[in-house]
């Protein structure tokens, strides 16, 4: 039997088959081992073949995953040698942000996009609770609204409390598979609520000081839009590291600089200090966002820390 793996809770799955049931799973013993790198080797928005407990009809095993058309990555927040699956066969990404209730983090819109750029997922970028924003967050929404408009994400500012953008995020969602992440306390369960009123997940309050919010999501899941479609939850993130990658591998998911790297002089430039770097060049010219270069920049010394304590590690 086929299906698609709507939850994963560590060592059980929920698969829900073509047919319309769920059935609780747990993989193959032998499976489990293929990839020691993952935490869960089977994603959300997997293709499972089933195949049901002989002794319990409303159990089964999962025998065979079919080959992911994508899939989002993520460094385990626990464990920095291990990766973490957030979903897989997405059609698109809605990361969701806010300006203030918690503050916004540029930085962390670019780490995101890290994560979807290897497969090129589209990303919609919705700048949450517009209903607080005063007139220095407009000034600053709109100027990343251009920027990201530019690398060619689709991003609206909405609220939950106004009404404001939903019915366009809404629309965006029809028909797709969309992986929803963001921060904790930027609203997610409560703009997940509102696009589809049937799903009541756990809105939490904000109640320490700090502005973060509290964890109440743990795992993954999938819920079915009623319009069709459907949405992948995902636990809050409280920070994305990256100390997995390499140095190219960031010079090579910053899409303008990626699309600009041809006409630097060195194959491999990190567009830094090189001569004759068509990113620099761009950058004085002002065709390429400071704050994005400075964002790239940070990236790639984490990751150049990270690969120097590695490989010294064992003197
Ligand atoms: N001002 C404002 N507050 C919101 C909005 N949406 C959610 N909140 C509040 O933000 C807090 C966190 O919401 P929640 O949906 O639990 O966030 P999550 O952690 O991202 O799932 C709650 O206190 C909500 O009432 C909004 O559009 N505007
Ligand atoms: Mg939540
Ligand atoms: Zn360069």
């Amino acid at each position: 039997m086929k299906g698609t793996v709507i939850k994963s809770t560590g060592s059980w799955y929920q698969v829900l088959l073509t047919g319309g049931s769920v059935i609780r799973c747990r993989l193959a013993g032998k499976m489990k081992l293929d990839d020691l790198k993952l935490t869960n080797p089977i994603a959300v928005g997997d293709v499972v073949q089933v195949e049901k407990e002989a002794h319990a009809e409303d159990q089964g095993i999962i025998k065979n995953i079919e080959p992911r058309k994508n899939y989002v990555l993520r460094q385990s927040p626990r464990k920095r040698h291990q990766l973490h699956f957030l979903a897989s066969n997405v059609d698109q990404a809605l990361l969701i942000v806010t300006m203030r209730e918690p503050n916004l983090k540029v930085g962390f819109i670019d780490r995101f996009l890290l994560m979807t750029e290897p497969y090129s997922i589209p990303v919609i970028i919705v700048f949450h609770k517009s209903d607080l924003f005063i007139s220095e967050d407009v000034i600053q929404f709109e100027e990343l609204r251009e920027l990201y408009c530019s690398l060619g994400y689709t991003v609206i500012a909405a609220s939950s409390i106004t009404g404001d953008g939903i019915d366009e995020v809404k629309k965006l969602l029809a028909n797709k598979v969309t992986l929803v992440a963001g921060q904790s306390g930027v609203g997610k369960s409560t703009l997940i609520n509102h696009i589809e009123p049937g799903l009541t997940l756990k809105t939490e309050e904000i109640s320490d000081f700090s502005g973060k919010g509290q964890h109440t999501t743990t795992f993954a899941e999938m819920h079915a839009l009623t319009g069709g479609g459907s949405l992948i939850d995902t636990p809050g993130i409280k920070t994305l590291a990256f100390s997995h990658l390499e140095v190219q591998d960031i010079a090579h998911n910053f899409r303008e600089m990626f699309a600009l790297s041809p006409q630097c002089r060195f194959a491999d430039c990190t567009h830094r200090n090189e001569p004759n770097c068509a990113v620099k060049k761009a950058l004085s010219e002002g065709f390429i966002n400071e704050g994005r270069y400075q964002n790239y920049l940070t990236l790639l010394e984490e990751v150049e820390d990270q690969n120097y304590w590695e490989r010294h590690s064992d003197v």
